[in-house]
């Protein structure tokens, strides 16, 4: 069974969320940024990361649950089959890799993004990230406008994807999510799934909301 390296509140709830949808077993591991045991799976010491049963090893949220949705098509979490449906399911991986999850980095980790150690500055950074986070949630509202799944083709890896992200949101921009009622319901309606709700408890019995 494939093994997931996670660390609680972060990205790699993604995958485990799409596990725990697809519904067969798999094992989660908790594991620490940058520890040996991470460094071990993961040249970068970061989570996500998947292992299969023979060893294979694979890294990078979006190639994850690319992989994820297609090793299980009876799961139908991949948004669609056809060449259109498949383009728009990379454009918004690639979205939410890029766009939404390198935002959030400067508000995370504000001494990646400045040598000048100074508070006022780390300060700065952070509201600099808080922006452009608020910019691309901007994005994703407008997108999500009429619409109860980001995929045309119903529920998806890209909604797990999401997830994580949008309840990073809540905690770190300054005014959450009330400017974004359109992606204020889409954590909703995935908050309320059982599964989802699976998955979140057991990251709290771990060690973290
Ligand atoms: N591009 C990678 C980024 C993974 C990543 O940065 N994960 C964060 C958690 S959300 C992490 O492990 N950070 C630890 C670090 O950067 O030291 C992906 O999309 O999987």
């Amino acid at each position: 069974m494939p093994t997931l390296y996670y660390a609680p509140g972060a990205c790699s709830l993604a995958p485990n969320i799409t596990l725990e949808w697809i519904g067969r077993p798999y094992e989660a591991v908790k594991v620490q940024y940058g520890s040996d045991a991470l460094l071990a799976v993961n040249p970068a010491g970061a989570v996500p990361t998947l292992r299969e049963d023979d060893g294979w090893l694979l890294t990078q949220a979006g190639a994850i649950l690319d992989y994820l949705a297609h090793k299980h098509p009876e799961a139908m979490l991949a948004g669609g089959n056809g060449l259109r449906a498949k383009a728009e399911a990379h454009r918004w991986s690639a979205f939410f890799t890029s766009d939404i999850h390198a935002a959030f980095w400067p508000i995370f980790m504000p001494s990646r993004y400045t040598t000048d150690a100074r508070d006022a500055a780390r300060k700065a950074v952070t509201e600099a990230g808080q922006q452009l986070v608020a910019r691309q949630f901007a994005i994703l509202d407008r997108h999500l406008d009429g619409r109860d799944y980001i995929l045309d083709g119903g529920r998806s890896i890209i909604d797990a994807y999401a997830f994580p992200m949008i309840r990073w949101a809540t905690k770190l921009l300054p005014h959450q999510l009330n400017a974004y009622p359109n992606v204020q319901a889409l954590h909703d309606r995935i908050a309320a799934d059982p599964a989802v709700q699976r998955v979140l408890a057991r990251e709290q019995a771990a060690g973290h909301a």
